[in-house]
């Protein structure tokens, strides 16, 4: 008796932990910039925040309007700012994660078709252990950005 009521306690306490860490990103503000006809890549930039108790991984992102897509971050190497991919971006719980001009952005390669300004494309971000979260990323005009692009 006393042990089934230890059971039936210890699985209560144990769903409530899992329904804890399945919080979900809220993704915000994605963006790109404008492309060229002739312009094979692009980058995506939005920011996430982790609402739960547990880190969050950005392991991957799909996106139909490019052949492939790549995490990358810009590093400073003896003066000058190189792209390099990587494999996952953590976001800390209960912190956020910016992707930004000056860093960390969704390489989107060998576009399949132009980003025009004041459209939008859908993305499909993968988050580990998490159900893929569709996003819509905003084509911004070049003009209103700072005139840095990665
Ligand atoms: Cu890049």
């Amino acid at each position: 008796m006393i042990r089934t009521f230890i059971f039936a306690l210890t699985m209560f306490v144990v769903c409530a932990q899992a329904s804890a860490t399945e919080s979900l990103p809220v993704i915000k503000n994605a963006y790109a910039y404008e492309t060229a006809a002739s312009q094979k890549t692009g980058a995506v930039f939005l920011e996430i925040r982790n609402t739960g108790a547990e880190p969050l991984w950005l392991e991957g992102v799909t996106a139909e309007i490019a052949e492939t897509t790549q995490l990358h971050t810009n590093d400073m190497t003896d003066g000058i700012m190189k792209m390099r991919e990587v494999d996952a971006y953590e976001i800390p719980a209960g912190g956020r994660l910016t992707l930004a001009p000056t860093g960390h952005h969704i390489m989107l390669m060998n576009l399949k078709a132009t980003l025009m300004r004041n459209t939008l494309f859908p993305l499909i971000l993968h988050f580990k252990d998490r159900a893929p979260i569709p996003v819509e990323v905003t084509v911004r005009a070049l003009s209103t950005s700072t005139g840095k692009t990665p």
